[in-house]
């Protein structure tokens, strides 16, 4: 069975992080995904998120490629999670390309181009006016 792993907020889910987890798990026959947790968004990315991370992790699950939902609470936990899950490729769109190669000398590492025109940000501009 190969092991594909992903990492997000997923908030206001689109069909942006849909193309991507669709894509990653071309990779291979079972997709984690890592959703970031309420206190890492905010303490991390300064982002608010509008769901709650349960709200984010019952849509995320909801998704047909979807295997499994973990929380994501720190940035160093992605070695930790390649080696708990035997994770064969980490997939993440290419805003973050180069950010996480460190990964290369354990599992394959992937950059997948991001679904233009379409962010969680701009949903929420666009619902402001
Ligand atoms: N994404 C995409 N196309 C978009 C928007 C997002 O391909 N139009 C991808 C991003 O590149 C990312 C995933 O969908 O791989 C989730 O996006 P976010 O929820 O914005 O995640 P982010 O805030 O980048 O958090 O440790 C890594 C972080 O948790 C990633």
């Amino acid at each position: 069975m190969k092991r594909v792993i992903t990492y997000g907020t997923f908030d206001l889910l689109h069909y942006g992080h849909v193309n991507l987890l669709r894509r990653a798990k071309e990779y291979g026959d079972y997709l984690i995904v890592a959703i970031s947790t309420d206190e890492f968004n905010w303490n991390e990315k300064q982002k608010k998120c509008y769901f709650s991370y349960e709200q984010r992790k019952q849509l995320v699950e909801s998704i047909r490629y979807v295997d499994l939902v973990i929380p994501e609470e720190s940035w160093e936990q992605k070695l930790e999670d390649v080696k708990l899950y035997k994770v064969d490729t980490f997939v993440m769109g290419d805003d973050w390309k180069g950010k996480f190669d460190f990964l290369k000398e354990y599992c394959e590492v992937v950059y997948l181009p991001r679904t233009p025109e379409i962010s969680t940000t701009q949903i929420k501009n666009d619902l402001q006016r």
